[in-house]
């Protein structure tokens, strides 16, 4: 969080996180196509030849206002690659939620798990505790054949009382309700 009390302005960061190809850009997409030009900026997508994110995707949103000051969300999502862990946690930086988004195909179950454990290993590296960190967890690609139950993703990836999505991102579905809950998440905690 930063504010720039001159402006009034109150900037908020919300951080689209998980493995590769689950997801995360395709969220910004939808939300950027959806939200009235006079609110948001232009998405920034920094991607590699292969269409995959290569530092980060970034859009800012403007809503409403929170005790007099202007909000101005800042969107961002993470290189989901393996390779690109350092830049996870350079994007991590400063986070005032992560919305998880996972690939709720049972062959990414492993990568998930794997990436969930990256996150927490990012923040408390960053001197967050994983467990007070405001967490969203979107189960993504719910329109595919080979999908893991809703229960069995919740065992593995959610912590108690944490808000928890179905999408499927192609078609917007869930993705606006995942970021309204993000939203007023960080909300109530400012
Ligand atoms: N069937 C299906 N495909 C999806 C869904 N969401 C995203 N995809 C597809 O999955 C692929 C990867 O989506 P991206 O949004 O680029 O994934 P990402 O998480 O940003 O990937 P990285 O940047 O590599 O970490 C694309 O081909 C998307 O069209 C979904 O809900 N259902
Ligand atoms: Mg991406």
């Amino acid at each position: 969080m930063f504010i720039n009390w001159k402006m009034r302005e109150i900037n908020l960061k919300i951080v689209y996180y998980g493995p590769a190809l689950s997801g995360k850009t395709t969220n910004l997409e939808h939300i950027h196509a959806r939200t009235k030009p006079a609110l948001r900026g232009e998405l920034i997508s920094l991607k590699t030849r292969g269409d995959r994110t290569l530092y980060f995707d970034f859009m800012q949103l403007e809503l409403g206002r929170i005790k007099g000051l202007k909000p101005k969300f800042n969107l961002y999502t993470v290189p989901g690659q393996p390779c690109y862990v350092a830049s996870r946690r350079l994007v991590l930086q400063g986070a005032d939620a992560v919305v998880y988004v996972a690939d709720s195909q049972l062959n990414r179950l492993k990568a998930n798990i794997e990436t969930m454990r990256n996150l927490k290993s990012n923040l408390r590296a960053l001197g967050v505790n994983p467990g007070e960190f405001p967490l969203i967890l979107q189960y993504n690609k719910r329109d595919l054949p080979s999908i893991a139950p809703v229960a069995l993703l919740r065992m593995q990836l959610a912590r108690d009382g944490a808000p928890q999505f179905q999408s499927v991102a192609t078609e917007g579905v869930g993705v606006v309700e995942t970021l309204k809950a993000a939203i007023n998440l960080v909300v109530s905690r400012t």
